[in-house]
């Protein structure tokens, strides 16, 4: 069960945040997020979403009090043309965090990886989905992130995994909210730097898909098979198919060989 005193007093005790806003309950926590009444560097933390968001209108599924949603409203020191390492930060941080935690547990990590563009996966199945959105006229971002933790059983139509299914224990979900929430603060320099190529190799040490076979799809364009060639600084993902190369900045891929 989610605690909001005790995130709260974690909150009151770092200024980089500076309000929680709990709810039991709520549509979504990127949708409050993007209001004006939501305070800047904020975080917004529900136990349940009744309409989960992920990307180009897709839904994010997760019962009550058993995982983490919740979204960070950001001022950050980063144009809008970089927003791409915003991606590249969270998803990172949110990978080594998860790396640590479970060696703390004396779990293995190698299936573990990064997907491009920003999931987290176990063994090819989602354990981790973040959704960034950018607020142009006050330049903040809104940084949603669906981790599942104790949720044991999922629809079939969907390949996840939780912390719960790799440990085989359930987790307290306010320990982890801190964990994430101090590890995102305290590496905000690798973001705020301008050492981005920095922050781009580490994103990249943390994927293992390059080589791999997958199959690629782009809003109604038909499915397109190949191996991924590289992930690129600029965003992007190549993919090679019947010997030509193509770059792509947004799409969805689907690993093969699972
Ligand atoms: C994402 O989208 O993965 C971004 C998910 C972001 C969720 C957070 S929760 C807090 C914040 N508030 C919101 O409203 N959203 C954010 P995408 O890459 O489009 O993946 C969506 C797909 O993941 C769905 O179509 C399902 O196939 C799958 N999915 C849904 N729920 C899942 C879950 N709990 N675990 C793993 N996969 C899931």
């Amino acid at each position: 069960m989610i605690d909001p005193e005790l995130i709260n007093s974690f909150i009151k005790a770092h200024p980089f945040y500076n309000e929680l806003y709990y709810f039991e309950e709520i549509p979504s926590t990127n949708d409050f997020a993007k209001k004006e009444e939501c305070r800047s560097n904020a975080v917004v933390l529900t136990s349940f979403q009744t309409s989960g968001k992920g990307r180009l209108g897709r839904k994010w599924l997760s019962v009550p009090n058993e995982n983490l949603t919740f979204s960070l409203k950001l001022k950050l020191n980063i144009s809008p043309d970089l927003n791409r390492y915003v991606i590249f930060f969270v998803s990172y941080i949110i990978f080594d965090t998860m790396q640590q935690f479970l060696k703390r547990e004396n779990v293995g990590t190698d299936p573990l990886s990064i997907k491009w563009p920003n999931d987290i996966l176990w063994n090819n199945r989602k354990l981790c989905g973040i959704l960034t959105e950018s607020i142009l006229k006050t330049s903040e971002y809104v940084i949603g992130i669906g981790l599942n933790v104790n949720q044991l059983n999922f629809a079939p139509e969907i390949k996840a995994a939780s912390i719960s299914d790799i440990t085989g224990k359930q987790h307290d979900l306010n320990g982890l909210i801190v964990q994430l929430l101090t590890d995102l603060k305290n590496n905000i320099h690798l973001l705020e730097s301008q050492n981005h190529k920095q922050l781009f190799n580490l994103w990249l040490n943390s994927t293992n898909i390059t080589g791999k076979r997958c199959s690629f799809s782009m809003g109604n364009e038909s499915l397109k098979y190949g191996f991924i060639n590289s992930l690129n600084e600029d965003g992007t993902i190549s993919i090679e198919t019947n010997g030509e190369i193509i770059s792509y900045s947004s799409g969805d891929i689907k690993l093969m060989d699972y």
